[in-house]
């Protein structure tokens, strides 16, 4: 064990902080229609750092960021998520899903997947292989991928960047297509990078706190 001793803010300080991060994180959306204008390659690297600091079953830090902006990578991968989503508008998605996802405007197409300048795709690692190629443990990979993500999104966000939470089903055309290995499996592919001009988001309201939050016992 080592000491930890965080500064100690005024409960002023929080107030403000609480109010302006409250007003910041309020501001994003998920966006569908992106720039190509070209983003420095340091801003992702810089945010995905910032995921990585994120907790983890027994800190087993069981993610993998895997970062493309090769342009026929990205073409590949626009193919690969299409033909699935082509599957998924006519034939597996439910009259209910597709009631629901009708306010979104979504349909089988991608183009955002070779216009933004950047895909993130976020792997778990179901297990780990050690150098001797056997295999040890992970914990509640997807709790922390989860959490990871969550900070990912968050600090693009904050650097002022628009993403997409994108996540084409099934997902293994990814593992071919980046040569990951099998103990990584994808858990969400998130385009990067600025909002288009003319960029439009659904008109939709968040849950008030009453309908989100519970003190105690109440009903
Ligand atoms: N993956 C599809 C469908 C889709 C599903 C949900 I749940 C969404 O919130 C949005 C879309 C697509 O990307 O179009």
């Amino acid at each position: 064990m080592i000491p930890y001793t965080p500064p100690r803010l005024s409960v002023e300080e929080m107030h403000r902080r609480a109010e302006r991060f409250f007003e910041e994180m309020n501001q994003r959306r998920t966006v569908r229609f992106f720039s190509d204008e070209p983003v420095p390659r340091d801003l992702i690297e810089q945010a995905i750092r910032t995921a990585s600091t994120a907790p983890s079953g027994a800190n087993k830090q069981p993610w993998k960021f895997v970062v493309v902006d090769d342009p026929a990578l990205k073409k590949e991968i626009r193919e690969g998520a299409e033909a699935e989503e082509r599957a998924f508008y006519s034939q597996r998605a439910t009259p209910e899903w597709l009631a629901d996802l009708a306010p979104l405007g979504t349909d089988w197409q991608k183009p955002f997947l070779e216009i933004a300048p950047y895909l993130i795709v976020v792997f778990r690692e179901s297990y780990m292989v050690l150098p001797d190629g056997s295999h040890a443990r992970h914990y509640y990979t997807l709790e922390s991928v989860g959490i990871a993500t969550g900070m990912l999104l968050t600090a693009l966000h904050h650097i002022g960047l628009a993403t997409l939470t994108h996540t084409p089903s099934p997902m293994d055309f990814l593992n071919t297509i980046l040569n990951r290995p099998d103990n990584e499996r994808p858990f969400v592919l998130i385009p990067v990078g600025y909002s288009a001009p003319d960029a439009t988001v659904p008109d939709i309201q968040r849950k008030s706190l009453e309908e989100v939050m519970v003190w105690n016992r109440e009903e």
